[in-house]
């Protein structure tokens, strides 16, 4: 047995330029290192964020308190520990944290610190961290995931009010993970090519995931048809599915979804989607309402759940207690998944069983504030989930996660299965 000899943590920079926490876990295999993301339209039911507020430094997004909570409060308790014992590390730090939301050390203290902990048990039992993720989990990894690529970044991620956040093609036809990417990769380049014609070089400005953000194209429909285009150009029509993620918990206002000039009711709204999901070939939706409209979320899974795959983000936040409330009022039928929603690797892992144990599918998600760390792609095979959602196929924040996910299909060599058109039925078969 190895044990953690050292945890230190301390204050890097993410994607966008703001302040994150990293953590070394030390054992004899050597260091393990995790940095924890952070999102932008963030759900209100997630876990907390500690951040500074101090604003002399990062404009109060600091994060020396979470920092200080590991070095100080969390360290000492996990010396000598097994780094195998996963969750009952997690639950250590539950319980010194002691709260429902992780309000005294953060989520982005404990996260870090349980993600390091993960790689140092794969090391400590010579596994890949796949392999490993696989053992905690209890399955034979070998499945790798569609990928949902976000071609078109609106809403916050693009500073733009009351639009839909996340246009993203999904290589459904490719036979294995890397035609994917591949697949994925010259659409997104025969994009950049119809909006640089269209609109000079500001069409081709691009958001906070990697994806194009033409202020100009506000319209859906006018984004959708674009993306297919590219498609088309770049050969691939009919083999790409359209993922959306709205986030419409950003344009909800007392009970009124606002797009563009345009007002919705919950009802309204489901029928708006009823209606694209008869012009184009959506397959995914996520957040397509607001993160309490749970009367418009049953709605929509009575009216288009058997034909789409009805993602809750900010309705779920990766936590058990919101998922089984949504199980038994059928308000979805698939969880998105975010570490740093709930805040431990045991506790997600726990949400991906509870969805897929229900027949649900599970979506791993990054945020749109990234690192260069790839732990998310070891977790979607690692927990066979089938679908990962990690921006456009471009910036190393987005590409180091799909990077992996080509190194781990090179890995597994023959063994690798990749889903394609039964993302959704394939885990139930
Ligand atoms: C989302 C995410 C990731 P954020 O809404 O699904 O794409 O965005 O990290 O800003 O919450
Ligand atoms: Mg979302």
């Amino acid at each position: 047995m190895s044990e953690i000899i050292k945890v230190k943590a301390r204050e890097v920079l993410d994607s966008r330029g703001n302040p994150t926490v990293e953590v070394d876990v030390v054992t004899e295999n050597g260091i393990f290192r995790a940095m924890t993301p952070s999102g932008a339209s963030a759900g209100q039911h997630e876990a907390l964020e500690l951040r500074d507020g101090d604003k002399s430094r990062y404009f109060g997004k600091g994060t020396l308190k979470a920092v200080e909570n590991i070095n100080k409060k969390i360290t000492p308790k996990l010396i000598g520990l097994d780094p195998n014992a996963q969750e009952t590390i997690d639950n250590i730090m539950l319980k010194l944290d002691g709260t429902e939301n992780k309000d005294n050390l953060g989520a982005n203290a404990i996260l870090p610190v349980s993600m390091a902990i993960t790689k140092a048990g794969a090391a400590s039992k010579g596994l890949a961290l796949f392999e490993y993720i696989g053992e905690l989990f209890g399955v034979i990894p070998h499945k790798l995931p569609v990928p949902m690529c976000n071609v078109i970044n609106g809403g916050k991620h693009a500073g733009q009010e009351n639009s839909i956040q996340e246009h993203m093609l999904m290589p459904t036809g490719a036979k294995c993970f890397s035609e994917g990417i591949r697949m994925a990769s010259e659409s997104y380049h025969h994009l950049a090519k119809l909006l640089k014609g269209k609109f000079g070089a500001g069409g081709t400005l691009i958001g906070d995931e990697g994806g194009f953000a033409p202020a100009q194209v506000v319209d859906v429909e006018e984004r959708l048809d674009l993306m297919l285009k590219a498609v088309e150009n770049a050969g691939y029509e009919g083999m790409m599915k359209i993922a959306m993620d709205p986030a419409s918990s950003e344009f909800f206002y007392d009970g009124i979804y606002k797009i563009g000039k345009k007002s919705f009711s919950g009802g309204e709204m489901v029928d708006f989607y009823v209606d694209l999901c008869k012009k184009y070939p959506i397959v995914s939706i996520e957040d397509g309402l607001a993160e309490d409209d749970w009367d418009s979320w049953v709605e929509m899974v009575k009216k288009l759940g058997a034909k789409v795959q009805i993602v809750g983000d900010d309705l779920f936040v990766t936590n058990t207690k919101r998922i089984q409330k949504g199980i038994e009022l059928g308000a979805a039928n698939s969880v998105l998944i975010k570490l740093n929603q709930i805040g431990s690797v045991t506790e997600t892992l726990n949400a991906i069983k509870m969805a897929q144990d229900q027949g649900w599918t599970a979506v791993v998600s990054h945020r749109s504030g990234e690192t260069e760390d790839t732990f998310i792609a070891d977790l979607v095979v690692g927990t066979s989930a089938g679908q990962i959602k990690t921006g456009a196929p471009a910036r190393s924040d987005r590409n180091a996660k799909y990077n992996q996910l080509i190194r781990i299909e090179e890995e597994l060599g023959e063994e690798a299965e990749y889903p394609g058109i039964d993302f959704r039925m394939d885990h139930l078969a």
